[in-house]
């Protein structure tokens, strides 16, 4: 696909730059040509027929010739291929999520290289907007509006994925990587990452999984304040928070951290803005004992 982009982006420079240089040599020629030096009297031109057309015709054959290279490359870029892979975008404050067609969710967005893969982007919150630099490809995510995107990887290999739409202090850390495996490698990967789901990576650090899920583009493990309070040294403290709209004071135990994570909105750290997704359907049951014990261990 980024090959019709360069072919559009190619022809469309190459008759911008002719038209560059054309309209620069005429505008230098006539100058030094009909230079008052030379000519001291101004003469009256009347119109010539044949020149009025050639510039009408001329620069509408052009016009068209970009448009007709536009359209049938985008028209390549908006069709999905029937045998695409299906995989769901969620954009939030500030990390992606992609899940596959049995609901299973990653942080990285795997593939299998050079086949098509759809994807159906949601946003959770504000505009984001996924940006694949290498395919050069790139779709809004929309609150409230699914929108589509899709590409093939040409090889194996690792590509950044950019959010591309300021969507608020976290933004330049809404990073992630496309990992495009071989179609016999992405098979393994997509039969054995059930096991992944109900096991933590065999030597995953907690520290790792609160990064896997974004959760360090928010909080901090040494005491400072982001967007949202610090971990450090949070559990078992008194701390005041706003529950449905009124001010109360809780002791930050391990229900606590457990109800924030799941559902942030029902006690919101006093100070902080209310802007955290819930993270139930992301951060599976194991994973989630291990950020808490892990919490708990930040003194
Ligand atoms: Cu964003």
């Amino acid at each position: 696909m980024s090959d019709k982009v360069n072919e559009t982006t190619l022809i469309i420079l190459i008759i911008c730059l002719a038209l560059l240089g054309l309209v620069t040599f005429f505008m230098i020629f006539l100058a030094v040509r009909y230079r008052r030096k030379k000519n001291p009297d101004p003469e009256d031109i009347s119109g010539s027929l044949p020149l009025e057309i050639a510039w009408t015709v001329i620069p509408t054959i052009l016009v068209f010739i970009m448009f007709w290279y536009g359209w049938v490359n985008f028209k390549v870029m908006r069709t999905v291929p029937e045998n695409a892979f299906n995989i769901n975008v969620t954009a939030r404050m500030w990390s992606w999520s992609f899940e596959y067609p049995d609901g299973f969710k990653t942080p990285t967005l795997m593939v299998p290289a050079g086949k098509p893969v759809n994807l159906d982007i949601i946003s959770e919150d504000v505009l984001h907007s996924l940006f694949i630099p290498a395919f050069k490809i790139k779709e809004d995510a929309v609150p409230g509006m699914h929108t589509r995107l899709w590409f093939t990887a040409p090889s194996p290999g690792e590509y950044t994925i950019f959010c591309s739409e300021y969507c608020g202090q976290g933004h330049s850390s809404m990073l992630s990587k496309v990992i495009a495996m071989t179609e016999d490698e992405f098979a393994a990967w997509y039969q054995t990452r059930k096991d992944e789901a109900t096991g933590r990576r065999a030597g995953e650090e907690a520290s790792q999984v609160l990064k896997k899920h974004g959760c360090l583009d928010c909080h901090t493990t040494d005491g400072s304040a982001l967007t949202g309070p610090s971990f450090k040294g949070i559990y078992g403290k008194k701390i005041m928070v706003i529950s449905s709209g009124k001010e109360r004071e809780l002791t930050a135990d391990e229900a606590y951290l457990r109800k924030s994570v799941l559902d942030p909105d029902s006690d919101i750290a006093k100070g902080y803005p209310d802007i955290m997704p819930s993270f139930k359907d992301e951060i599976p049951e194991n994973e989630l004992k291990d950020i808490i014990n892990y919490i708990k261990e930040l003194k």
